[in-house]
């Protein structure tokens, strides 16, 4: 088998700020991703970049299960392998006001048509040195295989990447396949991060180094990886998740691997629960209300229910 291993270097030539005219229309739906030299201004990066470190340096969200380690066993007080935060939004909602929001926003709008909402944001600490390899995966293997998603995620790395740092690589095409077989990384159901472990070939994989302040933009199905980090800096990215509403499956899959996990952060988010975070999870449901409608919020929690009652 011919195996080829491409690096994308994105137009370095176009230095205007936030999307260009040509935003990868064309080769997005081809490939499954697309890589843009710029989102934002330095500015902007310096900003996000400033929020989201103090974030993780006060670990905020720890206590309510949205801080964790996404590729290690996530012990309390030991060294993780590579810490994420699930909606950073919640804990700086500046985050939402800023250049590369609106210009993400509008990307979005661009390559899935004017219906497209935020969905989610999330933030991911490759530590320097030992920052732990992503596995291959899909993101749909993340979610209840009852559920059909067409979504974009926006990835903005806070400093320069490359295949030392942890650049992401992609498998072009993949988008268009069914999801494929993922399990627990390394066969623990305490570690969030799923592997995807056949069914591909890793040697097709297209590498994308950006500058800061550049993106690269993939599917919910695209396949995709990441290096470890062998830099002496650690690697931060920042991603927007942007989505049109979410549909019943038609043929619902069967994601076996999200059974019987069993991650640490699952018992700290029931703690928090019960010490009065449903009082402000509560609130921030309305907001999010605001942001996709009555109709995508009704359908989640009705999604989730059934799921809980069949469980
Ligand atoms: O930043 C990384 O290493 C992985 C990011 C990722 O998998 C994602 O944004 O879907």
């Amino acid at each position: 088998m011919v195996t080829v291993k491409v690096t994308i270097r994105p137009n370095q030539a176009d230095s205007a700020i936030g999307p260009p005219p040509d935003c990868g229309e064309t080769a997005f739906p081809v490939n499954g991703f697309v890589a843009l030299p710029r989102i934002t201004s330095a500015q902007d990066v310096g900003f996000i970049r400033t929020r989201l470190m103090r974030l993780f340096a006060e670990k905020a969200g720890r206590s309510e299960g949205m801080l964790f380690d996404f590729a290690g066993t996530d012990e309390e007080g030991g060294p993780a392998k590579l810490p994420q935060l699930l909606d950073p939004r919640n804990f700086a909602p500046e985050l939402l006001r800023t250049e590369f929001f609106h210009n993400a926003e509008g990307l979005a709008k661009r390559l899935l048509g004017p219906n497209a909402r935020f969905l989610a944001d999330h933030a991911l600490l490759k530590p320097a040195r030992d920052g732990a390899e992503t596995p291959w995966h899909q993101d749909d293997a993340f979610r209840p295989g009852d559920v059909d998603c067409t979504e974009v995620s926006i990835w903005m790395p806070l400093q320069p990447v490359n295949e030392a740092n942890g650049c992401l690589g992609f498998i072009p095409g993949s988008h268009k396949w069914d999801v494929l077989p993922h399990r627990w990384l390394s066969g623990d159901g305490r570690i969030h991060a799923l592997e995807c472990h056949t069914g591909f070939d890793p040697g097709r994989v297209v590498l994308c180094p950006l500058p800061a302040g550049g993106c690269t933009v993939h599917t919910n199905r695209t396949l995709h990886w990441a290096g470890p980090n062998r830099s002496d800096a650690p690697r931060l990215a920042y991603v927007l998740v942007f989505g049109l509403p979410m549909q019943k499956a038609a043929q619902p899959r069967n994601h076996h691997w999200l059974a019987n996990k069993d991650e640490p952060r699952h018992e700290r988010r029931r703690r928090w629960m019960r010490h009065g975070g449903y009082l402000v999870h509560a609130f921030r449901r309305v907001g999010q209300i605001r942001q996709v409608g009555w109709r995508e919020t009704s359908m989640r929690v009705v999604l989730k229910v059934t799921r809980r009652r069949r469980a």
